[in-house]
């Protein structure tokens, strides 16, 4: 079968590449302003049909979202067969389509991707694509069509999904009928399988006072809702707050993960009651974090690294009290945003190993374990469990009454946990399981450790390309000298540690501090910001970076 340019052609004529612009293959995807992305959504659905017959048919993913980005943002992540996301080795042909100056120079790009890959043209593609709520999806899903009508590929249209309800259809399309099916490849499926796990794992158990929920004015709100209605209000007491979708402006606005975790506050006019627990999604509700105020209304942040020691924590013991410690080992993924303290912690009782930002490189570190909890200090994270290891689970018989009720928790545990991509609903439903068998408060779950003072800023920079990294983002390579002014800015501060890297979703440089006390890491966090806005900055220098 040959490829057929003329249709390719006279489709991209439709949606023209916008002068000037470069894209590049971010963190997660493509993401900026939504009004330049016509033309690279059209150029996914092409990719992502290529990717398709590549892997012999399999169902591709293509989410459209800015996720935690502001709502004139919009952007693009694609999933691969087992519901991660795209393999980095095809991040580079995203990049070279998106790219192409031409209608003919596109053909001749996607002649050169064929070629370098060997994709057989004659396999059928199949994608399912989604979208958020951001008024920009709606024409740009239809680019997306075009792409991928172009390559004559079998669609599904999932219409409006979390980006992890994406990724869950994904695996499940791929996986039906097959042993390691992973459930019903709809929505209505999702919702019953959490549901069915966190009724096993919820009833009977004392509860515990309502969550109060802040869906960042995306989709997670109408989805949350979906949500409770299948599992019922008895086992899951739930106050949805900032769940309008409909008004301008409004997503991810004061309001989200983003906000709470960076802001170190609660959304904007959402009163905390001492001691009550809250939570906030982002924008495609794949990332969560908790929180909470004291007596005397100081905000306490539950975030990805108190979750992972939660989790981890909660999954070692009930893997002990099922018999299975001799064979299933859990082990840690963070960043080098995790907290100090946190990793302090971890260390202790598990393994832990610290990788880039970006799930998809948490994703496959956290493979390497039997159970590998992966956590972005941000929320974002989930938990995968071997095929050896559920092989494990499944096939133990337990030796004692005991035993066989920790294994029936650990096994709705596997069904509770999306465990492709994180999950702000799923990620929610876990960590309102174990704090109902802990019977914890989340002052009792913040008390495994206090975080070092710590703070993440933002620099707006002429060019962020030229920031290179290296040591797992924790070091500058380039440009030359930096590193060296940081470590001495380091060096004079009391438990000081400080990184500077590249966004890859946002057109900034981010600056993270920690240090003993909350002074000095504000203090680090400035001088270490002033040294890049110096010599790279993009406007005036703020007084205060935060
Ligand atoms: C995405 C990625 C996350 C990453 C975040 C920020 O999240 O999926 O892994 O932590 O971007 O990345 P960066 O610091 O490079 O901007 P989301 O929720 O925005 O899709």
């Amino acid at each position: 079968m040959s490829l057929n340019e003329q249709a390719i052609r006279s489709a991209s004529a439709n949606h023209p590449r916008p002068h000037n612009t470069t894209f590049a293959y971010g963190t997660a995807g493509f993401r900026a302003n939504a009004d330049t992305l016509d033309s690279t959504m059209f150029r996914v659905g092409i990719l992502a049909a290529l990717r398709s017959k590549k892997l012999a048919g399999q169902t591709i993913g293509i989410m459209v979202t800015a996720s935690h980005n502001p709502e004139q943002d919009n952007g693009v992540k694609l999933v691969d067969p087992h519901g991660e996301m795209l393999h980095s080795s095809w991040e580079q042909y995203a990049t070279l389509l998106a790219n192409a100056v031409s209608d003919d120079s596109l053909v001749a790009t996607v002649r050169q991707v064929i070629q370098a890959t060997g994709v057989d043209l004659a396999v059928k593609a199949k994608v399912v694509f989604g979208h958020d709520t951001r008024p920009s999806c709606r024409s740009l899903v239809r680019a997306v069509v075009d792409g991928l009508a172009a390559l004559d590929t079998d669609q599904v249209n999932a219409g409006l999904v979390t980006t992890p309800q994406l990724h869950y259809l994904v695996r499940c399309l791929n996986t039906e009928g097959t042993p390691e099916a992973y459930g019903e490849p709809t929505v209505d499926g999702y919702y019953r399988k959490l549901a069915t796990a966190y009724s096993t794992l919820a009833t009977g158990r004392h509860l515990l006072p309502a969550l109060t929920v802040d869906c960042a004015n995306g989709v997670g709100a109408p989805k949350l809702k979906e949500f409770l209605k299948v599992v019922g209000n008895d086992l899951l007491p739930i106050i949805a707050v900032r769940d309008s979708t409909t008004q301008a402006g409004h997503l991810n606005f004061d309001c989200g993960a983003d906000y709470v975790k960076t802001q170190q506050r609660a959304p904007r006019n959402v009163e905390l009651v001492p001691w009550q627990r809250y939570a906030s999604f982002d924008g495609d509700a794949d990332r969560i974090v908790f929180y909470y105020a004291d007596a005397d209304g100081v905000f306490h942040l539950l975030d990805g690294d108190k979750i992972a020691g939660l989790v981890a924590g909660f999954i070692m013991d009930l893997v002990k009290d099922a018999g299975l410690d001799d064979s299933v080992k859990v082990g840690v993924v963070q960043t080098a945003y995790a907290n100090g303290a946190s990793t302090k912690y971890l260390t202790e009782g598990v393994p832990v190993t610290c990788v880039p930002t970006g799930v998809k490189h948490l994703h496959h570190a956290a493979e390497s374990y039997d159970v590998g909890v992966y956590f972005e200090a941000n929320g974002h994270g989930t938990v995968l469990f071997s095929p050896l290891t559920l092989s494990t689970i499944s096939a133990h018989s337990p030796s004692s009454p005991s035993a066989s009720a920790a294994l029936s928790n650990l096994r709705a545990l596997v069904d509770l946990i999306n465990q492709t991509v994180g999950d702000a609903i799923s990620d929610m439903l876990l960590v309102e399981t174990i704090l109902l068998h802990r019977q914890w408060s989340p002052a009792q779950w913040d008390r495994a450790y206090s975080d070092y003072p710590n703070r993440l800023v933002k620099v707006l920079v002429a060019d962020r390309t030229q920031f290179v990294t290296s040591d797992a983002e924790r070091r500058l390579d380039k440009p030359e000298g930096v590193q060296a002014a940081i470590d001495d800015a380091v060096a004079k501060v009391d438990g000081g540690r400080s990184f500077v890297r590249p966004s890859g979703t946002e057109d900034c440089v981010r600056v993270y501090a920690e240090a003993a006390t909350r002074d000095t890491a504000d203090e680090l966090a400035n001088t270490v910001a002033r040294i890049v806005h110096d010599k790279f900055g993009k406007g005036p220098q703020p007084a205060s970076f935060f």
